[in-house]
């Protein structure tokens, strides 16, 4: 019995530990990439930013070239994620 609560109690701080990390500040960055003509390379400049540890979303704007990040600065940084953008042909300014 007293195991069973246990168990329960430490599974509920552990829950309660994974929301206060999801609710840590988020960083936006706004960059302009260059070079994008189509929705392949829209997707392109998406999951490669989407697959670095620290990015939590990606919004990307073919036509104007702007692409928003939301990210974690401690786990990824602005220069981390231009060279990534760079790496798949296209550039990124801002
Ligand atoms: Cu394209």
């Amino acid at each position: 019995m007293w195991n069973t609560l246990h168990i329960a109690f430490r599974f509920i701080l552990y829950k309660q530990e994974k929301r206060k990390e999801r609710e840590e500040p988020t960083m936006q960055l706004t960059l302009e990439v260059n070079g994008m003509t189509c929705s392949h390379c829209e997707k392109a400049v998406k999951d490669v930013l989407t697959k670095l540890e620290g990015v939590h979303a990606v919004e990307v704007d073919v036509d104007s070239g702007k692409t928003t990040i939301a990210y974690d600065e401690s786990y990824v940084s602005k220069e981390l994620m231009k060279e990534a953008i760079e790496a798949q042909g296209y550039k990124p300014v801002g």
